[in-house]
C-alpha cells in the first residue's frame, strides 16, 4: 500500500520524476490497451439475459458439503494448461505451460462483507487499512533516503478508485486513486460511506495478513495461483481466452461485473454495476464457482514475479507449484507483491483486459484497496 501511497505523495509534492511515473505505471502495468475485443457484442445488461444463462449452466459436480466444507465447490484435480500463448496477452502470462493440481474445495464466491463481519465479530481483528502505519516497515518497501512524511501523513487509509468527470490520458494512475484516510473493509468509500445494503458484496481494502488471518480462522487458505487459475478455467485444460470460451459476450450476455465505457471517467455500467455487484450477480463457471472474473481482484498465496513464466522448462509438468520462493519486479524492486487474478469492475476494454484465467497482476503485499478481495481454498 505505502509503495503507491509514496507515489501519490511524491507527484503531490512536486516530487514527480521519471523515475516515480515509471513506478506509477507499472503498478498496473496490466492495466493498457492491447486489444480490442473485435468479437464483443453489443448489448445491455438484462436480467432475464443472465437467468436464462445461469439456468443452462449447472455445476458439473455433486456439493455434498460436510459443516467444514458450506459453500464451498469440490474441483477435481488434474492437468491443464495454464497461462497463455495468445499474443494478444500481457507478457507476464506466456508461455503457456503444463500444470497438475491435486484436487480441492474453493468457496463458491468472494468471501463477502457479512462473511468478514462474522470472522471480525468472533476474534476482534482490525485490518491492515484500519492501522497507523509504521514508518520502520514502510522504509523497508521505499528507496533508500526517502524522507519521513509529516505525521498528518502517517494515518490509518486505503486507496479508493476516485475518477475525474472529465477525459484524462490513462497514463496517470494518481488521477483516479485516492489515499483515503477512514477507508477501510467496513467504510469503502471513506468514512461517510458504510455497508448498508452491501453485505453481499465482496469485502475490499483486504492485505495479505488481513486475508490470511481470515482464513486460518475459517479452517482454510488462500489458493495457489495455479489452484485459482484452474478453478478459474472451470477445471478444464481447453485454455480458452476466458473462462468461459473464446467469445467475450457470448449472445450479448456478459458473464462478469466489469467496466464498460471509457475508463476511468465514464462508466456506462451496461453490465449492471459500476463498482463491486452482490456476489452471484453472474453465472457461475461449469464447477458451479461464481466471480473468479472480474467483480474483485483476488489474492492468491504466490509471491509474483514478472518473469516467472519465462523461466519455467516447458517440458515439465509443474505438480501443484506454489510460485517462486519471493517476489520480484525489477521494474519496482522495493516493492513487495503477491499474485492477483482475474480482474475486477474497473478492468475496461480501453484500458485492461485483466478480465481473463490466465491475466495476473502484482499487488504490493501490505496493500488493500476497493477493488481488491480474496477467496479461500481448503485441501481435501
Ligand atoms: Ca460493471
Ligand atoms: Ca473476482
Amino acid at each position: 500500500m505505502m509503495f503507491l501511497y509514496w507515489r501519490n505523495v511524491f507527484i503531490k509534492r512536486g516530487y514527480y520524476s521519471p523515475y516515480n511515473l515509471l513506478l506509477i505505471l507499472l503498478f498496473f502495468h496490466a492495466c493498457k490497451p492491447e486489444r480490442s475485443d473485435t468479437e464483443m457484442i453489443e448489448s445491455t445488461f438484462d436480467l432475464s439475459q443472465k437467468k436464462s444463462c445461469c439456468e443452462k449452466k449447472a455445476s458439473r459436480f455433486d456439493t455434498t458439503n460436510s459443516d467444514s466444507t458450506k459453500g464451498m465447490i469440490w474441483v477435481p484435480g488434474g492437468e491443464f494448461t495454464m497461462g497463455t500463448n495468445d499474443p494478444q496477452s500481457y507478457a507476464t502470462e506466456r508461455p503457456a505451460h503444463k500444470v497438475k493440481v491435486d484436487g480441492f474445495w474453493i468457496d463458491e464466491t468472494e468471501v463477502t462483507n457479512l462473511q468478514f463481519k462474522e470472522f471480525v465479530d468472533a476474534t476482534g481483528y482490525i485490518t491492515v487499512a484500519e492501522k497507523k502505519p509504521v514508518w520502520e516497515e514502510l522504509q523497508k518497501q521505499l528507496p533508500p533516503g526517502t524522507p519521513k512524511p509529516s505525521d498528518d501523513k502517517l494515518v490509518a487509509a486505503s486507496l479508493v478508485f476516485s475518477p475525474p468527470s472529465y477525459s484524462i490520458s490513462t497514463s496517470d494512475y494518481s488521477q483516479w486513486w485516492k489515499w483515503l484516510p477512514g477507508a477501510n473493509w467496513k467504510h469503502p468509500e471513506g468514512p461517510e460511506s458504510n455497508l448498508e445494503g452491501r453485505w453481499d458484496h465482496p469485502v475490499v481494502h483486504i492485505a495479505f495478513e488481513d486475508a490470511n488471518a481470515y482464513a486460518k480462522w475459517a479452517g482454510k487458505r488462500l489458493p495457489t495461483e495455479a489452484e485459482w487459475e484452474f478453478a478459474a478455467r472451470g477445471g478444464n485444460n481447453n485454455n480458452a481466452r476466458y473462462a468461459w470460451g473464446a467469445v467475450l459476450r457470448p449472445n450479448g450476455i456478459f458473464m462478469a461485473n466489469t467496466f464498460q465505457g471509457k475508463f476511468p471517467h465514464n462508466n456506462t455500467k451496461e453490465d449492471g454495476f459500476s463498482s463491486t455487484a452482490p456476489v452471484k450477480s453472474f453465472c457461475p463457471n461449469q464447477l458451479g464457482v461464481y466471480d473468479m472474473i472480474g467483480n474483485v481482484w483476488e489474492l492468491t498465496s504466490n509471491w509474483f514475479d514478472l518473469y516467472e513464466y519465462k523461466n519455467i522448462d516447458q517440458n515439465l509438468v509443474l505438480i501443484n507449484p506454489k510460485g517462486p520462493s519471493k517476489s520480484n519486479d525489477p521494474e519496482e524492486p522495493y516493492s513487495i507483491k503477491l499474485v492477483t487474478k482475474g480482474g475486477s469492475f474497473l478492468c475496461a476494454e480501453n484500458f485492461c483486459i485483466n478480465y481473463r484465467p490466465s491475466a495476473r497482476q502484482g499487488t504490493a503485499y501490505d496493500s488493500g484497496a476497493s477493488h481488491v478481495g480474496f477467496r479461500c481454498v481448503k485441501s481435501e
